[in-house]
Parts: C-alpha cells; sequence; structure tokens
C-alpha cells in the first residue's frame, strides 16, 4: 500500500508515549531524565489511565498497596503513606497525580487527546501520529502505554436507545456522584467490577437486579487499615522487601505453599482452604503449587467454594446459581467485600442469564427470554477488549502500510510483547506478549519503561535510527507464549484472557504466563546481546 505521509504542521519529538497511566508515566519519566524530547497523549483530562476511568463504587486494587507502587525511587516509596492494604481508587489516583508533579511530568503531557492514527514513515524512519485534535506529530518512536483492560465493551442490545432511565458503565464512570437512593437498579455483569460495586450499591437502592451469565469465584479480600508497624516494617528494609518479589513468580510477594493438593488430608486440605480465606485475597492462589496445573487439585477449591457460598448465602437456589462452575483461576479471581453475603439481602436479586439471556431493553426497564424488569438506572459492568483492544482501536500502520489489525487477525504477534515486527521504532509496553496483567502492572511498567529506555539510549549513542524485531525471533517468541499459555489451565475456560469476550477476536491466551524471573531474563538477555532478534540500523 502507497504511503500517506503528510510532513506539513507537525512537530518533531524524539517519543510519542500514548496514555498517562502507571506505564506511560514511568516511561517519560525515564525519557526526560534522559534528555530525549517526549510527550504523551491522553485522552483523560488527567492522569491515572485506567484509574481514572474506572472510578465506580467499591473500585479497588487486588494487590497489596505497598506492593503496587513504583519502587524506582527510594524517597517516593518512604514518602507515600498507604492507608489501607488493599488500596481504593481516589486514593491510587492520588498517589499517580502526586508523582506526576512530583517528577514533573504533566509539562510533557497534552490531556484530553486522543492517538487516532500512527503510520510508519519508512523513508524517515520515523511515526507521523495524528490526534482527534487534527494535530500531526512527527516522532522517531512510538510508544503504546495504553493499559490491557482500557477498551470497555458493551453488549449492544436491541432497543438500547429507547430506555429512559440513567445508563452507566463502570469502566467510564462519571466524576460526579452518582444517586442510587430510591432507585431500582439493574447491574449487567458479575466480573470483578460488578463484585467490588454491587455491594455497596445495594446499601442504597431501592432495589438491586444482578443479572449473572457466568458465577466467578469472590474471595473475601479482608481489606483493612495498614498498621504503622505493618508499614514501618517494611520501609526499614523496602528494597529487600521488593527484591523478594521481584524473584517471585508474578513479582508480587504472598506466601505460597510448596504442596499439592493431596499431599494433605481432606482434613487438613480444608483447613489450608480456611487459613488462605482468612489471609484473603489473590494469595489463594498460593493455598497449593497445582491448582492452575491439576484438574482434580482444582476441582477441591470448586469443592470447598461449594461449601463455603452454601453456608453464607440463605436461599440455597441461589447459591447454587452463585457457584463457579469453571476451572477456578482460569478468570482472573475476584476480590471482594461482602459480595455473596449481599444475596441475602431482600432488596437484592440475582437474576440467571445464562439460559434466559437478556434479549433487549426498552422505555421501562430490560427483558430477558422469560421475564421483565422495571428499571431506574442500567448499569454495565461488561468487561473489556482486554489486552489487545487498546492498540488495535489506534490506526496503526506499519511497513508497507500493513495494519496491526491485520497483523494480529490471528492473535498478538509479538517480540517480548515489546515489539512487532514490521513496525519498527514502536513499543507496546505492559500488554499482550509480556507477564503484564499476570504480574504487577506497575513492576511491569518499570521494567519495560527501562528496558526501552536502554535501548534508546543504546541506539543514540551508537548512531542507529531505526529498530525492529526479527520476524523469527518474533515468531518464536510468540509460538513460547502460546505454549505456556496452553499448558496452564488458565487457557482452558472463556475470558478476557483468552479474548472470548470479543465477537470475532482470535482465541489466543493473551499474556505471557511462563513467569516473571524468566521473562526478566530473556529481556536482560536480549539487550546484553546487542538486542539479539533486533535488526538495528
Ligand atoms: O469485566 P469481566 P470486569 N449479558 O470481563 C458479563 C480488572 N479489574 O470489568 O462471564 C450478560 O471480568 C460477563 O459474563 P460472562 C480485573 O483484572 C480489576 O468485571 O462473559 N452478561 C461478565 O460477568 C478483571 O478481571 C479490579 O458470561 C454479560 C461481565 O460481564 C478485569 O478488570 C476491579 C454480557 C464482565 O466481566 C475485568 O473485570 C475491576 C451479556 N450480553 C476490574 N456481556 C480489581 O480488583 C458481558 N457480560 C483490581
Amino acid at each position: 500500500m502507497k504511503q500517506k505521509v503528510k510532513t506539513t504542521g507537525h512537530t518533531d519529538l524524539d517519543a510519542v508515549v500514548v496514555g498517562a497511566g502507571f506505564t506511560g508515566l514511568y516511561m517519560l519519566h525515564r525519557l526526560q531524565k534522559l534528555g530525549f524530547s517526549a510527550r504523551i497523549f491522553e485522552s483523560a483530562p488527567n492522569v491515572g489511565g485506567t484509574w481514572y476511568w474506572n472510578r465506580y463504587p467499591g473500585a479497588r486494587c487486588d494487590i497489596e498497596s505497598m506492593q503496587y507502587s513504583y519502587q524506582f525511587s527510594e524517597d517516593l516509596q518512604q514518602e507515600w503513606r498507604w492507608k489501607e492494604r488493599y488500596a481504593s481508587q481516589p486514593e491510587i489516583l492520588e498517589y499517580i497525580e502526586h508523582v506526576a508533579d512530583r517528577f514533573d511530568l504533566k509539562k510533557n503531557i497534552t490531556f484530553e487527546t486522543k492517538v487516532e492514527s500512527a503510520e510508519f514513515d519508512e523513508t524517515a524512519s520515523n511515526w507521523v501520529i495524528k490526534t482527534d485534535r487534527d494535530e500531526w506529530v512527527r516522532a522517531r518512536y512510538f510508544i503504546m502505554g495504553v493499559g490491557c483492560l482500557s477498551a470497555p465493551i458493551r453488549p449492544e442490545f436491541d432497543g438500547a436507545n429507547l430506555f429512559k432511565g440513567e445508563v452507566y458503565q463502570t469502566s467510564v464512570w462519571p466524576e460526579h456522584e452518582v444517586d442510587f437512593k430510591g432507585k431500582r437498579v439493574g447491574i449487567i455483569g458479575a466480573g470483578s467490577s460488578a463484585v467490588q460495586s454491587v455491594p455497596l450499591m445495594a446499601q442504597e437502592v431501592d432495589h438491586l437486579y444482578v443479572f449473572q451469565r457466568t458465577p466467578n469465584f469472590v474471595v473475601p479480600a479482608q481489606n483493612r487499615e495498614l498498621s504503622d508497624e505493618e508499614v514501618d516494617s517494611i520501609k526499614s528494609d523496602y528494597k529487600s522487601f521488593r527484591a523478594e518479589a521481584y524473584s517471585g513468580l508474578t513479582a508480587f510477594l504472598f506466601p505460597r505453599h510448596n504442596q499439592s493438593v493431596f499431599d494433605l488430608s481432606p482434613t487438613e486440605r480444608k483447613k489450608r482452604f480456611d487459613e488462605q480465606w482468612e489471609i484473603g485475597g489473590l494469595p489463594f492462589l498460593g493455598a497449593f503449587n497445582d491448582l492452575l496445573l491439576d484438574e482434580d487439585a482444582n476441582k477441591e477449591v470448586t469443592n470447598y467454594w461449594r461449601e463455603r457460598i452454601g453456608q453464607i448465602v440463605h436461599d440455597p437456589k441461589v447459591a447454587d446459581l452463585l457457584t463457579p462452575n469453571e476451572y477456578f483461576g482460569c478468570k482472573r479471581l475476584c476480590a471482594g467485600t461482602d459480595y455473596y453475603e449481599t444475596f441475602n439481602r431482600e432488596n437484592v436479586t440475582l437474576v440467571d442469564v445464562s439460559k434466559s439471556s437478556i434479549k433487549r431493553l426498552t422505555s421501562a426497564g430490560l427483558e430477558t427470554k422469560s421475564s421483565e424488569y422495571a428499571l431506574d438506572m442500567i448499569i454495565y459492568a461488561t468487561g473489556f477488549d482486554a489486552m489487545t483492544g487498546s492498540v488495535t482501536r489506534i490506526n496503526i500502520a506499519g511497513m508497507g502500510g500493513q495494519s496491526i489489525q491485520e497483523k494480529w487477525e490471528a492473535g498478538p504477534l509479538t517480540y517480548l510483547g515489546l515489539s512487532v515486527s514490521g513496525f519498527p521504532n514502536m513499543f507496546n509496553l505492559v500488554s499482550a506478549g509480556s507477564p503484564s496483567v499476570l504480574a504487577t502492572m506497575v513492576t511491569g511498567a518499570e521494567q519495560h519503561g527501562d528496558w526501552v529506555a536502554d535501548c534508546l539510549e543504546y541506539m543514540r549513542t551508537r548512531g542507529y535510527s531505526r529498530i525492529e524485531a526479527t520476524e523469527a525471533a518474533e515468531s518464536q517468541w510468540s509460538a513460547e507464549v502460546n505454549q505456556a499459555g496452553e499448558n496452564s489451565l488458565r487457557s482452558k475456560c472463556d475470558s478476557w484472557y483468552v479474548g472470548s469476550n470479543v465477537k470475532g477476536k482470535a482465541r489466543v491466551f493473551a499474556p505471557y504466563i511462563g513467569g516473571w524471573p524468566p521473562y526478566v531474563k530473556k529481556c536482560k538477555a536480549v539487550a546484553d546481546n546487542d538486542y539479539d532478534g533486533f535488526t538495528l540500523n
């Protein structure tokens, strides 16, 4: 395809970074420090990325706050005091704002500006990037920090435009307060966003209908305030704490028992599960070492969950509907607070839409195949075109005008997740093909930010202007990513990890599940080996 690159009315930059979340901000920080000219384009009016948009009631991180934060600056991690074990969305946003101000990043961020397209100019070896403000920017490097869960999706129901009530979506929640009082509210979805918001909405609404198609595993978060003692203890040697986390499988720390489910008797096993339930949150995954590898071991968790839900939820039919019937850990484990308990409230109804699916919306509410629900408000908690959607929603054209949509038609092809053959000087951070969502996103942001910054510095000192992954390196790495996915039970059910929640999307387990340490080692080896697997010129 012929190149259609405009060359007038542009600014010249070393790098354009897309997105002012954790990833984009750290990338900008590194580039600023190295003296590269760089600019972030961010569609929101402020920093935060996914944490800017997901401001629905109860939004909270499922990684502990002392770990879900930057570690590049000892001063920063010493001066910030996290309040709770799991930080709430407002607190995380406050933290990100603090970081942006402290490291003087906002001067190089253009807010409320969306990157619509990026086209590689083969002659000049740079990218022409167009925004929705009709601005052209020419940059040597095009770097995406667009996030894994930032392309919201919403099912298109017949009659959606007829509904007269209020409509919200958890992933693009408004800044103004939403008043639930006295209202009949329907929430569609039963993933993490619904799990976090349902218990809080239930306390306000007249009646809440939860439209559930697939039940999830919800472990109590056991959130609490952090004591001075535990904060001080970590801060007294934050470096070692971080190093220990970094050496673990997911780059965040929680106790993992190196035992099979079947190493313990049924009584001891139940005791272990009970202990993990009390610890709460994602650490439940560390109860045994074969939960995500062995089907029989995995079934033991489902049995435990059934028993637990049966004890909490009074109505056996509701308990049964809430009991997951997929592999534990296959969909991302949800951490909630009083989620199952909420279904004991008289003003909460669980509506099973697995068989009697949502048929249409009407001016007065929602109709399933078997019933009608009069509603004042509908909330979509229906998830994201995860991992690749935030990339493929930008019109990116690489060598020969090939689009990223064409390139990734059968699933994401990357080298180390970072780079795509045929798309020189483009980097895609903390996304498909790297541990990303399976590790701590903030730690991933720093590891990728450092890798790219070092790479750009390497190129600058040697006078290179173009870097591109070879097809061979890309296909080898992509095969490794796919193989690791296939080996895990996590790829065996429908989920956003495999893209099955988006109609027509190729089913591929997108993040790299081979573990954080081997991934970091591989990235380092590539760099140490003069960017092995890349062509530089
Ligand atoms: O999205 P989801 P989410 N009719 O895709 C349902 C992160 N996150 O926003 O499973 C009826 O998990 C769909 O049903 P089904 C976290 O990584 C983190 O909740 O496809 N239902 C599902 O129940 C998380 O995993 C936190 O059958 C329909 C729901 O919508 C990820 O974001 C908090 C439907 C979507 O669930 C995504 O979570 C929040 C239809 N037509 C989010 N279409 C933290 O704790 C879809 N659904 C950090």
